[in-house]
């Protein structure tokens, strides 16, 4: 039988048929996982196939995982040296940021669209809880709008409970698997629901949400949507909150390749191994000076570049 994960918890698998049936697997003692380092070899949205247990029929062995489209993963909160992969095959992932109630920060944003960038996965960013924002936080807006719009990610301003919104973001999604990432209480889970009530996604109650720890989704889960009562083959995943977003350690040289505007300048740089620091005749840094790339962007990139956690100090709102 072949089927797709709906569900990972580490030992137990979800998987649906295209039937629709389900069946609660595990995965075989002897099978050969891939080569990946990773804390999670089996994750959501992969397609296995599977046995059906002789003596129960909702359960099954998975003997085989099919080669993936793509996945996309950051390195593991608890052991640096190896990744955790939050998806597999997905078509569009949706960044989820606040301006404030959580606070989301442009170094957070930019390690996430690195690692999109890696693999190939169109990033969109929805800045959510609208309701919220005072003139001021508006022109935080317009700047992300500025800084992200020209390298290519579409950013809408939105709210969960706008319905609007809530259109818009259905046509994004429609026949595709898309993923919802972002800090625990941006409103992952809240604009699913909007999206599909019948989901009744468990959600923060308090409205006031302070960003601390909280966790309501505690893994992720696909699902299936129905929008406006029709199945268009769209699915959505829910992630937990992520409080920091690590990329996978890269050589210094390949870290430019993901930033849009420093690919397209580096051939124009006088060394062909120009790691856009202080060499001489750098596009990269001619171009930062003239402000036609943005100097948040380029802090970030030095401190992907440097292995750095740091703090922005462009960072400011
Ligand atoms: N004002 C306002 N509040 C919102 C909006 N969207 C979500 N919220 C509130 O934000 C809080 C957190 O929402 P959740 O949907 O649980 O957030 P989450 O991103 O799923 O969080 P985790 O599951 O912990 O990762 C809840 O109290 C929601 O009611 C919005 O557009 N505007
Ligand atoms: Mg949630
Ligand atoms: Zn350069």
């Amino acid at each position: 039988m072949q089927g797709r994960v709906f569900e990972a918890t580490g030992s137990w698998y979800k998987i649906h048929t295209e039937n629709n049936e389900i069946f609660n697997c595990r995965i075989k003692g002897n099978l050969r996982l891939d080569d990946i380092n990773s804390t999670n070899p089996l994750v959501v949205g992969d397609y296995v196939n599977f046995e059906i247990e002789t003596n129960n029929a909702s359960q099954g062995i998975i003997h085989e995982i099919l080669p993936r489209d793509n996945y996309i993963c950051r390195r593991s909160p608890r052991n640096g040296r190896k990744i955790h992969i939050l998806a597999a095959n997905i078509d569009e992932v949706l960044l989820l940021v606040t301006l404030k109630q959580p606070r989301t920060s442009k170094g957070f944003i930019d390690r996430f669209l690195l690692s999109a960038e890696m693999f190939h996965i169109p990033a969109v960013i929805l800045v959510n809880k609208k309701d919220l924002y005072t003139k001021e936080d508006l022109v935080h807006f317009e700047e992300l709008k500025t800084i992200y719009t020209p390298l290519g990610y579409r950013i809408l301003l939105v709210s969960s409970f706008d319905a609007g919104d809530i259109n818009k973001i259905k046509r994004l999604i429609t026949g595709k698997t898309s993923m919802f990432v972002g800090h625990s209480g941006v409103g992952k889970s809240s604009m699913l629901n909007s999206l599909a009530p019948e989901l009744n996604r468990p959600v923060n109650e308090i409205s006031t949400y302070s960003g601390k720890g909280m966790h309501t989704t505690v893994h992720s889960l696909m699902f299936q949507v129905k929008l406006d009562g029709v199945v268009f083959d769209s699915f959505i995943i829910d992630t937990p909150g992520v409080k920091e977003w690590e990329p996978i350690l890269l050589e210094p040289a390949e870290v430019g390749h993901y930033f849009p505007e420093i690919r397209t300048r580096m051939e124009h740089c006088r060394f062909n191994n120009c790691l856009h620091v202080a060499e001489p005749k750098c596009a990269v840094t001619n171009a930062v000076e003239s402000e036609e790339i943005a100097e948040s962007r380029y802090i970030s990139y030095l401190n992907i570049l440097e292995g750095r956690q740091l703090i922005n100090p462009w960072d400011d709102f």
